[in-house]
C-alpha cells in the first residue's frame, strides 16, 4: 500500500518543476553559469533536455556547438575562456569517438559533465567508453547514454553547494518526484494492471 509521506505536489511535477523557478532565479545574476556544449547539431535533440532542466531550475545557461575534431581551435579558445566568463559547470555531449568532454576537461579547472550521445553504429557504447574511461588526473563525470536530464540535475547540485535557494529547490524537486511515484503506486493498486493507464497522470 502506498502511503503519502512526501509533500503533496499534484501533477507530473518531476518533469515540470516550475515551482522552483522563482526562488532559484533570485540566487543568480545575469550571466550564464552553465555551458551546454555539443559536438554537432545532431546531438541537439538529446542535449536540449539538459538545457530544459537547467531552465526549469532558473539556472542561466548558454548553449553552443564545439567540435573537438572539426573545430579544435574553437574548443581550446572556448574551454580556456569559460571560467573567466563566469561559467561554473560545463556539460559536454558527444557521440562516437567522443573526445569533447575529456578535451574540455583538460583545458579548464571547471567540473565537466559528459553526456554520451547514442551513436548510429554502436548504440552509444563507443560514446560511453570514450567519455567515461578518462586517464587519471582529468576527471569527467559521466552520465548514462543520452542522460542529458541527469547531467542538468547534477549541474544544479554542484551549483547548489553554495546557493541555499537552489538547494531548497532540489529538496522540493525530490519530494515532488516521490509524491508522483506514490500517486502512481496508489492508482495502480486501486485500478489494477489492466485498467491502469500510464499516460493518465491522475489530474483532470
Ligand atoms: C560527434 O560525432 C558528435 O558529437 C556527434 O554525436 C557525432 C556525429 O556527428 P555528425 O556527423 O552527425 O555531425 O562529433
Amino acid at each position: 500500500m502506498a502511503s503519502s509521506g512526501a509533500r503533496d505536489v499534484s501533477g507530473p511535477v518531476a518533469k515540470n518543476p516550475a515551482f522552483v523557478l522563482e526562488s532559484a532565479m533570485a540566487a543568480f545574476g545575469e550571466g550564464p553559469l552553465v555551458a551546454v556544449i555539443m559536438g554537432s547539431d545532431s546531438d541537439l535533440p538529446v542535449m536540449k533536455e539538459a538545457v530544459r532542466t537547467l531552465e526549469e531550475f532558473g539556472v542561466p545557461v548558454e548553449t553552443t556547438i564545439v567540435s573537438a575534431h572539426r573545430s579544435p581551435s574553437r574548443l581550446v579558445q572556448y574551454a580556456r575562456g569559460a571560467s573567466a566568463r563566469g561559467i561554473e559547470v560545463i556539460i559536454a555531449g558527444a557521440g562516437g569517438a567522443a573526445h569533447l568532454p575529456g578535451m574540455t576537461a583538460s583545458l579548464t579547472e571547471l567540473p565537466v559533465i559528459g553526456v554520451p550521445v547514442r551513436s548510429r553504429t554502436l548504440d552509444g557504447l563507443d560514446s560511453l567508453l570514450s567519455i567515461a574511461q578518462m586517464p587519471s588526473g582529468i576527471p569527467v563525470a559521466t552520465v548514462a547514454v543520452d542522460g542529458a536530464r541527469n547531467a542538468g540535475i547534477l549541474a544544479v547540485r554542484i551549483l547548489a553547494l553554495s546557493r541555499p535557494d537552489l538547494r531548497a529547490a532540489l529538496v522540493e524537486f525530490a519530494a515532488a518526484m516521490e509524491s508522483e511515484v506514490l500517486g502512481k503506486a496508489e492508482r495502480l493498486e486501486h485500478q489494477g494492471p489492466e485498467r491502469y493507464d500510464p499516460r493518465d497522470d491522475g489530474t483532470l
